[in-house]
């Protein structure tokens, strides 16, 4: 039988063109995500908070009940915080919470959940989207930015971790991408000439650009690759 991967925030963005992506290699696809889902290709969608761990764990149960296996997991789903989480001062305590609770405890409980299963196969990739605001810290997005830092030494925590047993990890870095997460920044000209000016190609990226990306390490070649972040930014941070 095919290969099985879950996609946490599959529903949109990123997600959902990873989620697409991954259907059209003839991957079993679930999709996991809080919010409304349009199924699309994906043979299993379920409606799930990545923060919970009982709503972690039913679906993943779910997932394992209906496909038997589970060989990618892609943590994904992400939230940058309310319009007052900016610099540190100003951040909102329960936005901060927030925000690590999805970006951090998220791929925390999902990773966790999917281990077991993993284990049992001696084989699994765990691919986190982490963001370039992990290795360079994105300007007024205090609680974001720290989170990104967490999801990549998650990654690199869990590589050192499950290598032996036959189980890799590793972070996707994307820069500034065109989604419905960024469309409030991107719809206005300014802001978007500000970001634009920072990237050294000129252009944000596109969810399949990203979605490319996670596709590749997703298919078991690469086998090598290992608590790597592969950083997809249009030269943003090699400035
Ligand atoms: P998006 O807002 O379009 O999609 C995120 C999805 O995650 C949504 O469907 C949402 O419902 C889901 N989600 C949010 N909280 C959840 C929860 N608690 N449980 C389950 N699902 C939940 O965002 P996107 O731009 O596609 O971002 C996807 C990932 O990529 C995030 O981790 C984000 O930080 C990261 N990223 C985005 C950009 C960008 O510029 N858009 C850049 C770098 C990294
Ligand atoms: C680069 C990245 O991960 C997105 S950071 C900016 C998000 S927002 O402030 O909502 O435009």
């Amino acid at each position: 039988e095919s290969r099985v991967a879950v996609v946490t925030g599959g529903g949109s963005g990123i997600g959902r063109a990873t989620a697409a992506r991954l259907v059209a290699e003839g991957i079993r696809v679930a999709v996991l995500d809080i919010g409304d889902v349009t199924a699309g290709d994906a043979k299993l969608v379920l409606r799930a908070d990545v923060t919970d761990p009982y709503s972690v764990q039913s679906a993943f149960t779910q997932i394992v009940d209906t496909f038997g296996r589970i060989d990618v997991l892609v943590n994904n789903a992400g939230i940058t915080g309310s319009a007052e989480a900016t610099v540190c001062h100003q951040t909102p305590i329960e936005e901060w919470d927030r925000v690590q609770a999805v970006n951090v405890r998220g791929p925390f409980l999902c990773t966790r959940a999917a281990l077991p299963t993993m284990l049992a196969q001696g084989t699994g990739h765990v691919i986190t989207v982490a963001s370039v605001a992990g290795l360079i810290a994105f300007p007024g997005r205090c609680a974001y930015t720290a989170s990104k830092g967490a999801a990549v030494m998650f990654t690199r925590s869990v590589a050192v971790d499950y290598a032996s047993s036959g189980i890799r990890a590793n972070a996707v870095c994307p820069g500034m991408v065109e989604t419905p997460m960024t469309k409030w920044r991107l719809d206005q000209p300014e802001l978007r000439a500000q970001v634009e000016s920072k990237i050294p190609m000129g252009r944000v990226a596109q969810p399949d650009e990203i979605a490319d990306a996670i596709a590749l390490l997703a298919s078991d070649r690469l086998a090598y690759l290992t608590g790597h972040t592969l950083v997809l930014d249009g030269g943003w941070s090699a400035l």
